[in-house]
């Protein structure tokens, strides 16, 4: 499964400049509102150091990283849910993603045009949440007198009528659902089938000026409008300028800003944290390759990721860790070493196995 990730924001605050940064793409950044109109998407593997190292030792030349896709979807603007700028038929695009990543400008720059006319990250945030609100409550307007009908019927869709309800009242009280508590967001998976936009992780990505990557106490200031959401900080600038280098100079550019990593990882990382995902290698002399599959997965669970087959008829997982694996420096070495287990069907996945599936197709 590709993750895939929607950039979101107000027109002109850098969505599509840090898309060509992410994705090394060229499609048009340009200084007006709306120069976005059908959404672009790019596929980028996640970097992952581990997948060379692992290449290396097994001789292999094929390596398959896992990926993420990216979509650069058109601006939003106050309205859109009532048809103002390009309207709301684009939300579709945010629906097909899994997790929103709010673009919000916090640069300066007098020549870069502010659809909002001043620079405000809060008040820009208000107005797309509220955007999404109003396009969710459009959509749970529509449903739940429907479902309230179907539910005289047939009781058992009185949980899900109650659902629908407590989120009608937070989507009417202007509460995006991202910002409810663990209570109400259990509860959304009776309405899974609505594809509620603020039903979707966030992650805010305030695009600053180069000034702002070390400046503690503004960014402290810019989490503080989005806490608990994760919330990023890059200069989208910046980020495409490191297009077209190579790994070494894009680690002395972005160390000259005294930025550890660039977007893309962060962005990566956070994406996974905020949707609980992590990674799993397989590695042999044919291809090396990482797998993405949700947290706390069971050995049988990461083997359907990669064939329902290897699911079904799962025996068990050969696993080693990563590391241990480099330091014996080969798979039988790391058996000699008594490195290697077998773990069963209740074994819970590790962020670093590197495991081989036994199975048995009939
Ligand atoms: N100074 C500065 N300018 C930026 C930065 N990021 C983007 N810009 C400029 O802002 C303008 C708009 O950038 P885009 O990437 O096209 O913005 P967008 O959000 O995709 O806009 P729409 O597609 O119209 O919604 C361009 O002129 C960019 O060069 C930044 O980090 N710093
Ligand atoms: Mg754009």
């Amino acid at each position: 499964m590709s993750l895939q990730l929607g950039l979101v924001g107000l027109p002109n605050v850098g969505k599509s400049t840090l898309f060509n940064a992410l994705t090394d793409s060229h499609v048009l950044a340009a200084n007006y509102p709306f120069a976005t109109i059908e959404p672009n998407t790019g596929i980028v593997p996640v970097p992952d150091e581990r997948l060379g190292k692992l290449a290396e030792l097994y001789h292999t030349q094929k390596v398959v990283p896992a990926t993420v896709t990216f979509v650069d979807i058109a601006g939003l603007v106050a309205g859109a849910s009532k048809g103002e700028g390009l309207g709301n038929q684009f939300l579709a695009h945010i629906r097909s993603c899994q997790a929103i990543v709010q673009v919000v400008r916090a640069f300066a720059d007098a020549n870069v045009q502010h659809v909002e006319t001043k620079l405000s990250p809060q008040h820009d945030i208000e107005i797309i949440n509220t955007e999404l609100v109003l396009a969710d409550l459009q959509t749970v307007q529509k449903r739940l007198p429907q479902l309230q009908k179907e539910a005289k019927a047939n009781p058992k869709l009185k949980p899900t009528v109650e659902t629908l309800e407590r989120v009608q009242t937070l989507l009417d009280a202007g509460t995006p659902l991202f910002a409810t508590g663990a209570g109400v967001k259990q509860a959304l998976d009776d309405v899974k089938d609505l594809q509620l936009l603020t039903a979707k992780p966030i992650i805010y990505v305030f695009n600053v000026d180069e000034a702002t990557l070390i400046d503690q106490s503004r960014q402290a200031e810019l989490k503080g409008l989005v806490a608990p959401a994760q919330a990023l900080f890059v200069c989208a600038k910046l980020e495409s300028e490191l297009q077209g280098l190579d790994a070494g100079d894009q680690q002395e550019l972005l160390t000259s800003y005294s930025v550890a990593q660039s977007g893309l990882v962060q962005l990566i990382h956070a994406a996974y944290q905020t949707l609980g995902l992590q990674s799993y290698l397989t590695a042999g002399e044919k291809e090396v390759r990482a797998w993405t599959i949700p947290m706390g997965s069971t050995a049988p669970q990461a083997a359907g990721v990669i064939h329902g087959d290897f699911e079904r008829g799962f025996i068990a997982a050969e696993v080693v860790d990563y590391n241990d694996l480099l330091v014996a420096g080969s798979l039988s070495a790391a058996r000699a070493a008594g490195r290697v287990r077998t773990e069963g069907k209740t074994y819970s996945m590790q962020p670093d196995d590197v495991v081989e599936f036994r199975f048995n197709v009939s």
